[in-house]
């Protein structure tokens, strides 16, 4: 099986990487990434020098790329992870958010059609249903739970997928969707809550929390967001959306503390700074879909997934200070200010 892979040069998108060439050493591997600052060719470093992976440098909304690629590979199946993934960027600037995660995703559900895959899958958040309250806990986001998103980077989310559930129905592409929580663990960039309070911990600098450290995020290790999804492909319905997360709830200052904890910092580090405009509150998955059709079900608890996380982090700092680059740095400073 020849596998194209948008966006493995990011995050969660290299783990799948790595992930299918232990797990299908047969498999082809075509990787598309534009190399944003969110994406690092020192993440695929270990993939790059493997015989049946193959890194392509390329835009997913620009049609031409694409469908030269296509014609070329003739990729049997796409996972799209390509994609603008933070929300603090999106308050700042929608733009690229609606051109890449929206247009782009169109541009390869065209190639999709004129150069037919077995699959097209779609990595989507679970922020498309935007949030719960706090204090019903009982209540979880299912697959009939409706679209409400909060965020430009949730809108444009939740708009790549009714385009992905439009392409099944009205030309009967053969697509997927999963729509996981919070994925942590490593090479997860360092804008994100959980690799921002680490390396900010380690540098005994301050670390800005959002309002009160009030809201609930549903944590999975990445490596079980890398299984859900390879399960997916193997025998996930075409047509179909599945829910995917491991009921690892807490609040953002429990996160932060249990950070500071196992890095032996004080929690004099933290700070409260301005609260995030339309800071979506609770975020919980009810994964049962997924579990009673595919047999998935989370290996990684939260208490042994950031202690891994953590030390990985200990000893990547190279990996960690690469990434940081001065576009980062620049958005570090407008956004958080002086602290
Ligand atoms: P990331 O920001 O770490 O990586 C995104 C990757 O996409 C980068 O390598 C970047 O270079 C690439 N990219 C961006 N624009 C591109 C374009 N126009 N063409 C080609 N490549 C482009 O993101 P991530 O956290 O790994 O998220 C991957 C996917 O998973 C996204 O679709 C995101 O919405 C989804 N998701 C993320 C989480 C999470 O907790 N991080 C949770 C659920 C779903
Ligand atoms: O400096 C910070 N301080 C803070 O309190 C940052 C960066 C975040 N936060 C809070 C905001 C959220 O409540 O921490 C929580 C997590 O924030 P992010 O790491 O930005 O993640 P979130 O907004 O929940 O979105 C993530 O999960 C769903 C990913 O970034 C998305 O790509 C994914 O779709």
């Amino acid at each position: 099986m020849k596998l194209l892979i948008t966006g493995g040069a990011g995050f969660i998108g290299a783990n799948f990487v790595h992930h299918t060439l232990r797990k299908h050493p047969d498999r082809e591997i075509l990787c598309l990434d534009a190399l944003t600052y969110a994406g690092n060719l020192e993440t695929l470093k270990g993939a790059l020098t493997a015989d049946n992976f193959k890194f392509i440098k390329g835009d997913i909304a620009d049609r031409e790329t694409v469908f030269s690629l296509f014609e070329s590979e003739r990729p049997d199946a796409v996972v799209n992870f390509a994609a603008e993934s933070h929300v603090d960027r999106s308050i700042d600037n929608p733009d690229i958010f609606l051109r890449t995660n929206i247009l782009g995703t169109g541009v390869l559900l065209d190639a999709c059609r004129k150069y037919p895959v077995r699959r097209f899958h779609q990595v989507s958040t679970d922020e498309v249903y935007g949030d719960l309250p706090l204090d019903r806990t009982d209540l979880f986001f299912t697959e009939e739970t409706p679209i409400h998103t909060s965020s430009p980077y949730s809108a444009s989310k939740a708009a790549a997928d009714l385009l992905v559930l439009a392409y099944h129905r009205t030309y009967k592409l053969p697509v997927s969707i999963s729509r996981c929580s919070n994925n942590y663990g490593p090479y997860h960039f360092p804008e994100k809550l959980i690799p921002l309070m680490i390396v900010n911990a380690m540098a005994d600098k301050s670390l800005p929390v959002y309002g009160k450290g009030e809201n609930v995020r549903d944590w999975l290790y990445v490596e079980d967001h890398c299984e859900a999804i390879d399960l997916i492909l193997g025998g996930g319905r075409e047509g179909e959306v599945y829910n995917i997360g491991g009921h690892n709830e807490r609040t953002n200052l429990a996160v932060v503390k249990t950070i500071l904890r196992e890095l032996g910092k004080s929690e004099s580090l933290i700070t409260y700074v301005a609260d995030r405009l339309g800071h979506d509150l609770r975020y919980a998955i009810d994964p049962k879909k997924i579990g009673e059709e595919l047999g998935w079900t989370p290996r990684t608890g939260f208490d042994e997934g950031i202690k891994k996380t953590v030390r990985w982090y200990e000893d990547n700092r190279d990996w960690w200070e690469g990434v940081m680059s001065g576009e980062y740095r620049a958005y570090y400073a407008k956004h958080y200010g002086g602290i």
